[in-house]
């Protein structure tokens, strides 16, 4: 893994831009989630700078008069990082590391590093490598990277070649590994998936936080790791059932989405999202109570139509209404929708009659073109 993302004991300033002082208070919101991201990365966040400005400055992202702000708090305050809520640049980020003297990253490297910290199966550790070695390829300076020796020694320096060529190569070489690597356990999971060509698929999605795997254990019996924390799954766990169904439906608990996920990150887990996209019926969870759900659910159905899920029938179920006396209505295509408590049982009866009914339907529609 690269260095420069162990951020454990960070203290951090973390920045938004606003594009102008309406969209202020969104970017508070989007503030309090990247604190959130901040906190499972085990940084300490010690402030908050959100900049009203019309465009990002090409150089340093924001003005130079709150980078000289921001240098002098780090000072005052003991800050070693600074965390940028959009994108930045690879020359934005070099800029702003050199003037500030410290680590600065942003929302995605922060993302690529719980994701790296919670891997767990060997399929999403290679997914995550792979996405952290994609992002960090076009901003490697040389300066601060240096990764396992495993590919290629640095023997392998030929005449007039600068370090930092050698490192880009390396980091490519390293990519290519990563990518077979990853390609023989597609192959594996394939060979399951034909097996499961007759089964009904029903698959789990939404922002993460929302419930799903809470759902999942609901309707599975299964024992899934659940928690009030950003990103607990990234693994998909799939489980079949048929006691009291039509024929053997398959359910699948796949990783959250959430704002600005990196497209990098996207692209390497498409091979665990192909769950999502064969499915034959998606429900999409949202958290009722969550003050953000219309902008959330959105940024989920974003990201179906980014790995080509987006023409999946779907029900959209409001999850955690104990916490809520009402929500918010979402107008997406207006799909059947259902309340219930994954936690505490409410409304789960319903949803599985109409997931026994659509099971029928899939039974139904098969047999039929087969006779
Ligand atoms: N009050 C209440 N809390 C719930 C409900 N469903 C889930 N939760 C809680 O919400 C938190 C997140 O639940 P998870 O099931 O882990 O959510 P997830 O969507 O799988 O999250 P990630 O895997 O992190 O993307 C946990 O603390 C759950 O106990 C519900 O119906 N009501
Ligand atoms: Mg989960």
């Amino acid at each position: 893994m690269i260095e420069y993302n162990k951020i454990e004991t960070e203290k951090a300033i973390l920045v938004g831009l606003a594009r102008n002082a309406k969209l202020k208070a969104g970017v508070s919101n989007s503030l309090d989630e990247l604190e959130q991201l901040a906190i499972s990365a085990e940084a300490n966040v010690i402030g908050r700078r959100i900049q009203v400005r019309g465009r990002p400055d090409p150089a340093y992202f924001v003005g130079r008069g709150l980078v000289a702000e921001l240098k002098e708090s780090l000072k005052e305050n003991g800050g070693n990082c600074i965390i940028f809520d959009d994108s930045l640049s690879p020359a934005q980020q070099r800029n702003l590391e050199k003037e500030l003297e410290t680590k600065v990253i942003d929302r995605a490297i922060l993302i690529l590093d719980i994701f790296a910290n919670r891997a767990r199966t060997s399929a999403a550790r290679l997914q995550v490598e792979l996405a952290q070695l994609e992002y960090t390829l076009p901003r490697l300076t040389g300066a601060w990277v240096h990764f396992s020796r495993q590919y290629g020694g640095i023997g392998a320096k030929g005449p007039g070649e600068t370090q930092l060529e050698i490192d880009r190569r390396q980091v490519r070489t390293k990519i290519s590994h990563l990518k077979q690597r990853l390609k023989r356990l597609d192959v594996q999971r394939r060979t399951q998936r034909k097996r499961r060509q007759d089964q009904f698929k029903v698959a789990l999605v939404g922002y993460t936080n929302a419930g799903k795997s809470t759902l999942f254990n609901r309707l599975t019996k299964a024992k899934v790791t659940t928690a009030d924390m950003l990103f607990t799954t990234l693994d998909s766990t799939t489980r079949v059932m048929s006691s009291g169904y039509p024929c053997r439906v398959l359910f699948s608990d796949t990783v959250g989405f959430i704002k600005k996920l990196p497209h990098q990150l996207v692209e390497s887990f498409k091979s665990t999202l192909e769950e999502v996209k064969l499915a034959d019926l998606l429900l999409h969870v949202v958290d009722s109570s969550d003050p953000e759900l219309t902008e959330r659910a959105e940024q989920t159905r974003q990201v179906l139509e980014e790995i080509g899920a987006q023409s999946i029938p779907y029900l959209l179920i409001y999850n955690k209404v104990d916490l809520v006396p009402e929500h918010p209505n979402l107008e997406l295509n207006s799909p059947t929708s259902f309340e219930i408590s994954a936690l505490g049982g409410l409304g789960i009866a319903s949803l599985q009659a109409e997931i026994i009914a659509a099971s029928g339907r899939y039974l139904q529609s098969k047999t039929g073109s087969k006779a």
